[in-house]
């Protein structure tokens, strides 16, 4: 009975070092995989379609555009746990800068509905309302609405994805300007055209 025991010892020893070659080969390759995953998962946010609306009923107006974020990694999907998207009344952030909250319009399609794929582009579409008599009217400023550049700012909290492992949560801070706000209707002009594409880098 004792040669075969031995056998058997022997076999397990075998396995035992394989197991452990094999565990340190999948650390080494899911530390080398994060390592160089990290900074390829780079993410493109642009403004695109900006244009304005003025509203007949308040002498408000509303600002629209759609947030895209191009997901150029081909291996990372990103997954974003909040985006707060911000409109700035200047091109530049000063202390004298209106910074209005944009709605961000949140359904089955939209950049925020579940893991954005490696390799895709994902929207959502924003909406900011500037009322008159409010400070926020200052954004308009008197000025026509077609002259004024705005900033847009983005800042979200993303988790990205490798197969089944998951990072932490990562910070992206991005602005985007400038931003003209195409003015669509005035005294019965219609006007089909948006404002330029706008995109985004870190700040
Ligand atoms: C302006 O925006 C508000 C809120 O975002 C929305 O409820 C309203 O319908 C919009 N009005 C027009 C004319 O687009
Ligand atoms: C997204 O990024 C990729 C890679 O840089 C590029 O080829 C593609 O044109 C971009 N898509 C859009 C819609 O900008
Ligand atoms: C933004 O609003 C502030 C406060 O009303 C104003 O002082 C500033 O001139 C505005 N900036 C622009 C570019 O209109
Ligand atoms: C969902 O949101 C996306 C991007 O904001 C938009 O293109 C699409 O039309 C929306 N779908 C519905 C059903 O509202
Ligand atoms: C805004 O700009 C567009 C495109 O240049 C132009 O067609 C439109 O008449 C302008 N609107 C006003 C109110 O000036
Ligand atoms: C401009 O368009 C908005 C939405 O389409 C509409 O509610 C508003 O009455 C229009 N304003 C003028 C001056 O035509
Ligand atoms: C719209 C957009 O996302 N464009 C970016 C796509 O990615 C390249 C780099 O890979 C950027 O240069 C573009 O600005």
């Amino acid at each position: 009975m004792a040669p075969p025991r031995t056998g058997l010892k022997a076999l397990n020893l075998k396995h035992y070092i394989l197991a452990a070659l094999m565990a340190i080969l999948a650390v080494a390759v899911v530390v080398t995989v994060f390592s160089v995953l990290l900074s390829p998962a780079r993410i493109f946010f642009s403004v695109t379609n900006p244009r304005s609306h003025l509203l007949v009923g308040n002498g408000g107006a509303n600002l629209t555009f759609t947030l895209a974020a191009n997901n150029t990694s081909q291996r990372a999907a990103v997954w974003y746990n909040t985006i707060l998207v911000d409109v700035l009344n200047s091109t530049v952030v000063t202390p004298a800068s209106i910074w209005t909250k944009a709605d961000l319009k949140k359904n089955a399609t939209s950049l925020m509905a579940g893991w954005q794929t490696r390799g895709s582009v994902a929207t959502v579409d924003a909406t900011v309302s500037v009322s008159r008599g409010s400070m926020a009217m200052a954004f308009i400023n008197g000025a026509d609405v077609n002259s004024s550049a705005f900033t847009v700012t983005v800042t979200a909290v993303a988790r990205f994805k490798v197969g089944i492992a998951k990072t932490q949560l990562y910070d992206i801070n991005v602005m985007c300007t400038p931003v003209i706000f195409l003015l669509q209707n005035r005294s019965g002009i219609s006007v089909a055209a948006s404002g330029a594409n706008v995109d985004c880098g870190p700040y």
